[in-house]
């Protein structure tokens, strides 16, 4: 039996992060930048995972109400609507480094965002992998929704390294996502992060965003995010890579970019959210980009907004890797609201808000990345010169 003073202290934890829970979450009033609206606080962090995932709630065996085991991060999610609910599968991260999969449900993807009572479980292929994260959820024609995330082991070829790894990615599908079917990995020439199955069939085949690198942490002469088409989903293996989103200098994808989650489809095209990245003094600076591919080919890139569309601002500098906004997760509601899905510095996760709408008109009418700055200073002149009506 716990005590009266323990059950006290249990009553307070509970409040507090029913409070937590339940906190109403609004726009911020500031007036931004026009094209989506970020929200006053984060929907998911470390602290929202249930309370009996961190304490023993017994008194006998936990007399100090002590985490047993302690939560790090919740960062990003994949992302769906499924009859009208909002599902995350997100990357939550203990402290011992682990992250795994977990679903949290919200009403109205803005706020409310609750854990289911546990993790997602995740079979192991032939060769367990040491971590797991960043899911991209696909509802795909063929009936099925696919999980695709990268999958990391130690990279056995240099025993004396503990830091050699390789990223793989991992292909599970489900229809509730809480049972899930785990399939090979996909086989491709090089080591891959950040792929993502395309929704509809191409050619009567699965299309695949990949991203071909190196190194586990080098892309180096992976040109950027590919494309790759395959016949067997139950056996996933690519042969061929293009490349249609290539990285260039001094952008924001000098170093490494990848596709987010799946493109959304809309009478314009197929509008993709994608990070880049670039070196700094220090360290890496992860932001979100957009652009729009056509719809009769997906490959064909048909429009290309210049620079950053989301950078960390504020508190969203600041947490385990500073200086980082990766999303992997978006739902387009049926009357065109986006809720876009993303983590900031590895940390904890965030909403904004758009509609199909907007980002379109964001991606067709932002000008393109001049890759010079003179090229930058004319597209400024030219802006100028419009709103003075001087334009020739
Ligand atoms: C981390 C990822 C990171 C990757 C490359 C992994 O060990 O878990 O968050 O993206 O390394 O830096
Ligand atoms: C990566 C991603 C993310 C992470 C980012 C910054 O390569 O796969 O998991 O958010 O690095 O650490």
């Amino acid at each position: 039996m716990n005590s009266e003073k323990f059950i006290e202290k249990m009553i307070a934890l509970r409040q507090r992060h029913e409070a937590l829970l339940t906190q109403p979450n609004e726009p911020v009033k500031e007036f931004g930048n026009g094209i989506y609206e970020r929200y006053q606080h984060p929907i998911l962090t470390a602290e929202h995972t249930p309370l009996e995932w961190r304490y023993d709630f017994s008194e006998q065996d936990n007399p100090y109400l002590m985490q047993r085991i302690m939560m790090n991060a919740v960062l990003n999610a994949g992302a769906i609507r499924l009859d009208g609910r909002y599902l995350l599968v997100c990357r939550v991260e203990g402290a011992d480094r682990k992250s795994f999969f977990a679903v949290a449900e919200s009403p109205n993807g803005i706020d409310n965002f609750r854990f289911w009572p546990e993790p997602v479980t995740m079979s192991d292929t032939l060769i367990p992998a040491t971590n797991v994260y960043d899911m991209r959820l696909t509802q795909h024609e063929d009936g099925w929704i696919y999980g695709l995330f990268c999958v990391e082991r130690h990279d056995d070829r240099q025993p004396g390294n503990l830091s050699a790894a390789t990223a793989t990615c991992g292909i599970a599908r489900t229809h509730d996502l809480v049972h899930w079917e785990r399939l090979p990995d996909l086989r491709s020439r090089s080591q891959q992060r950040n792929v993502v199955l395309h929704p509809e069939f191409v050619d009567g085949r699965y299309a695949l965003y990949t991203r071909p690198q190196d190194g586990f942490i080098d892309t180096g002469s992976g040109g950027g995010i590919g494309w790759g088409l395959c016949d067997d989903i139950t056996h996933a293996e690519i042969e061929e890579e293009i490349i249609i989103s290539p990285r260039h200098y001094h952008t924001i994808m000098e170093v490494k970019n990848g596709e987010g989650p799946h493109p959304l489809k809309t009478p314009q095209g197929w509008l993709h959210l994608a990070h880049g990245v670039r070196g700094t003094a220090s360290g890496l600076r992860y932001v979100l980009y957009m652009y729009m591919t056509a719809l009769d080919d997906p490959t064909r890139v048909i429009a290309q907004p210049g620079g950053y569309f989301l950078a960390p601002q504020g508190e969203e500098y600041v947490g385990d890797v500073m200086n980082v906004t990766f999303s992997n997760g978006w739902i387009m509601d049926p009357d065109g609201r986006v809720l876009i899905y993303y983590a900031s510095s590895d940390t904890r996760l965030h909403v904004a808000t758009s509609t199909v709408d907007r980002l379109v008109d964001y991606c067709l009418h932002t000008p393109q990345d001049g890759l010079t700055t003179s090229a930058s200073v004319e597209t400024i002149k030219q802006l100028i010169r419009k709103n003075h009506g001087t334009l020739e």
